[in-house]
C-alpha cells in the first residue's frame, strides 16, 4: 500500500479561511471540523449559505418535487410556475422505475414534464384559474390515481393557494387524490426544507388510505431509497431471497398504492435518514411502527443491515434464511474487492454530496482499502454528522398495541408507542441501550477534515493540498475537478453506472472505481506545449 504523507488539516483550514473577510472566515470556520474522536464536536450545518459563495446546494422545490415525490411513477407531478422550473427538473435525477413489474395498472408518468407554464399575466392577475385548467387537463388525458401540485418561487410571492385549488379539484373528481406542496424554492436554506414538506404532505394525504393487509410474513417499508441507477431493484432482489416482503419503498420504484398501504408494515428501514426521517417518526407515533437506520452501501454493510432485520424479528427461520443469503452472496463481493486491491489500496478519496451518501460511500471505499481524507454534506443537519439516539425498537404483538393509552403513560422524552415508561426504565436498568444512529464523524479517522456546504474555492484548495486520487460530487463539480487532473465520480447519478447498493452493487462500484484509477488520461491533461516549453500552437504566429 502506498503511504502518502498527508498534510496537516488544521493548517489547510487556516489557509483556506485566510482568504475570506474576517466575519465570513469566522462563520465558515464552524463548518470545517478536524475530526477528533476523543471529543464531542459540533459541526455547523443547515445554516444559510453566505451570499456570494458558490455553493453546491439546490433549493426547496428540488428536495420536494425532484427528490421525494419525483420517483413515484403513477403520480402526476404538476409544477405550478414558469416553465423553466419544470424543464430544469425534467429527468435530471437518475431514479429508475419498473412499471411492468409492479403498479397495478403499470402507469408511468416519470418521462413527462407537467407545468402550468405561468406567464406575466398570471403573475399579475393570479394563476389559480390556470392551475385548475391544468389539473383538469391532466385528469382528462391520463385519469391518474393522484396529482401532486408543486409551488415554485413566484407562486409563493403572489399567494396562489395551491391547497385550496387541489382540495376543490379532488372533490370534483372523486376518484383522484389531488394535493399541493408549498415548496417554493426560496424556503429554508437548501433542499432539506423540501424533504420535510414532502414528508408531511405524503403523511397527511397518502399514507394510511388503504387498509389491505399484506400477505407476507415479514413486512417492511424501505425509506430513503430512491432507486438511483437501479439500487432499489438490487435491494428488492435481496429482500426477496430472504423472504422479506417490501410493501413500499419511499420513493424509489414506487407507486401510490404502496404508499397508501405502507402503514400495514411491521418495520421501517431508513436508508437516507436526512430526506425521510420525518415519515419514519410520524409513522412510529401514529401507527406504532418502529424504525432503525440501515446502510446497504457495501458488502459488509448490507450483511450487517440484513442481520439487524433478523434480530428485530427474533425469528429463527428468518435469521437462518438471511444467513444463507449472506453465505451465498458475500464471498463473491469479498473476492471482487480483493481483485481491485492492487489498484485501489492506499488511495485517497474525498466526497462532498447531499445529505447521506458522503457518509455511506466511505464504507464502500474502505472495503477497497481507500481512505476518505475529507468529506461533507451539502444540506445535512447536525445529527447527520454527530449522530443521534434512537429509541429502542422492541417487537410487540400487533394486537396488543394501544397507542393512545401508551402515549399517556409514556414520558414524552422517551416516548415510544411500543413501550410504556416503566418498561423503558426496566430496559435501561437491564443495561439495554438505546440504539444509536451514528453520523458521519463516527466513521471518519482522527485528523480527517469535515466540511459542510463546501464552496468551490474550498474544494479547489482541498484538491491542491491533498491531491486525492478520486473526488466524488455531482455534475456541477465534475468538469472543474477533472480539469485539475483528478477523476470525479458522481455519487448522485453514478454517472452512467449502477446499481451500487447491495451485494451486486458493491461489485459494480469496485470495478468502476478501479477503471477510473487505472486510466492514465488524468496525467496527460497538461497541454504538450506547456510540458516542453514550445510556443502555444493556438496563438497565431503573426
Ligand atoms: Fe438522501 Fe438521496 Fe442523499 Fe438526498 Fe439529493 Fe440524491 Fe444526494 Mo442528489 S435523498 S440526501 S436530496 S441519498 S438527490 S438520492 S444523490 S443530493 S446524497
Ligand atoms: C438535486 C438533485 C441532485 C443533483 C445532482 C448533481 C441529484 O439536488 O436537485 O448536482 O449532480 O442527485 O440528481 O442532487
Amino acid at each position: 500500500s502506498e503511504d502518502k504523507k498527508l498534510p496537516d488539516p488544521s493548517i489547510i483550514k487556516e489557509e483556506i479561511l485566510a482568504k475570506y473577510p474576517p466575519k465570513i472566515a469566522r462563520k465558515r470556520a464552524k463548518s470545517m471540523v478536524v475530526v477528533d474522536k476523543s471529543m464531542d464536536q459540533e459541526v455547523q450545518s443547515n445554516v444559510r449559505t453566505i451570499p456570494g459563495i458558490i455553493t453546491q446546494r439546490g433549493c426547496c422545490y428540488a428536495g420536494c418535487k425532484g427528490v421525494v415525490l419525483g420517483p413515484t411513477r403513477d403520480i402526476i407531478n404538476l409544477v405550478h410556475g414558469p416553465i423553466g422550473c419544470s424543464f430544469y427538473a425534467w429527468l435530471t435525477r437518475r431514479n429508475q422505475t419498473d412499471p411492468g413489474e409492479a403498479g397495478p395498472d403499470g402507469e408511468n408518468f416519470i418521462n413527462y414534464c407537467f407545468s402550468t407554464d405561468m406567464q406575466d399575466s398570471n403573475i399579475v392577475f393570479g394563476g389559480e384559474k390556470k392551475l385548475k385548467q391544468a389539473i383538469q387537463e391532466a385528469y382528462d388525458i391520463f385519469k391518474p390515481k393522484a396529482i401532486g401540485v408543486f409551488s415554485t418561487c413566484p407562486v409563493g410571492l403572489i399567494g396562489d393557494d395551491v391547497h385550496a385549488v387541489s382540495r376543490e379539484m379532488k372533490e370534483k373528481f372523486g376518484d383522484c387524490n389531488v394535493f399541493g406542496f408549498s415548496c417554493e424554492g426560496y424556503k429554508g436554506v437548501s433542499q432539506s426544507a423540501g424533504h420535510h414538506i414532502a414528508n408531511n404532505q405524503l403523511f397527511k394525504h397518502v399514507i394510511g388510505r388503504d387498509n389491505t393487509q399484506p400477505e407476507g410474513k415479514y413486512n417492511i417499508n424501505l425509506l430513503g431509497e430512491y432507486n438511483i441507477g437501479g439500487d432499489a431493484f438490487e435491494l428488492d432482489r435481496i429482500f426477496e431471497l430472504c423472504g422479506i416482503n417490501v410493501i413500499s419503498t419511499f420513493s424509489g420504484n414506487s407507486n401510490v398504492t404502496g404508499f397508501e398501504r405502507s402503514h400495514t408494515a411491521d418495520l421501517n428501514l431508513v436508508m437516507c435518514h436526512r430526506s425521510i426521517n420525518y415519515v419514519a417518526e410520524m409513522m412510529e407515533t401514529k401507527y406504532g411502527i418502529p424504525w432503525f437506520k440501515v446502510n446497504f452501501i457495501g458488502g459488509d454493510a448490507t450483511a450487517k443491515s440484513l442481520r439487524r432485520i433478523g434480530e428485530y424479528y427474533e425469528d429463527p427461520e428468518l435469521i437462518a434464511r438471511i444467513e444463507e443469503v449472506i453465505t451465498a452472496e458475500l464471498p463473491s463481493v469479498k473476492q471482487a474487492a480483493k481483485d481491485v486491491l492492487k489498484t485501489t489500496d492506499g488511495k485517497l478519496a474525498m466526497m462532498f454530496v447531499g445529505g447521506s451518501r458522503a457518509h455511506h460511500y466511505q464504507e464502500l471505499f474502505a472495503e477497497m482499502g481507500m481512505t476518505t481524507v475529507s468529506a461533507g454534506y451539502e444540506f445535512a443537519h447536525r445529527d447527520d454528522y454527530e449522530g443521534r439516539k434512537v429509541l429502542p425498537t422492541i417487537k410487540v404483538d400487533a394486537d396488543s398495541r394501544n397507542i393512545e393509552e401508551l402515549k399517556i403513560e409514556a414520558d414524552p422524552e422517551l416516548y415510544n408507542p411500543r413501550k410504556t415508561k416503566v418498561e423503558l426504565e426496566d430496559l435501561e436498568k437491564n443495561g439495554l441501550e438505546f440504539s444509536e444512529y451514528k453520523g458521519m464523524k463516527n466513521d471518519m479517522a482522527d485528523q480527517s477534515l469535515i466540511v459542510d456546504d463546501i464552496s468551490h474555492w474550498e474544494a479547489d484548495k482541498l484538491i491542491e493540498y491533498y491531491k486525492p486520487d478520486i473526488f466524488c460530487a455531482g455534475i456541477k463539480e465534475k468538469y472543474v475537478v477533472q480539469k485539475m487532473g483528478i477523476p470525479l465520480k458522481q455519487l448522485h447519478s453514478y454517472d452512467y453506472g449502477g446499481p451500487y447498493a447491495g451485494f451486486e452493487g458493491a461489485k459494480n462500484f469496485y470495478t468502476d472505481i478501479e477503471r477510473m484509477l487505472s486510466t492514465s488520461i488524468w496525467k496527460k491533461l497538461k497541454a504538450p506545449w506547456l510540458e516542453t516549453g514550445a510556443s502555444d500552437p493556438c496563438i497565431c504566429a503573426e
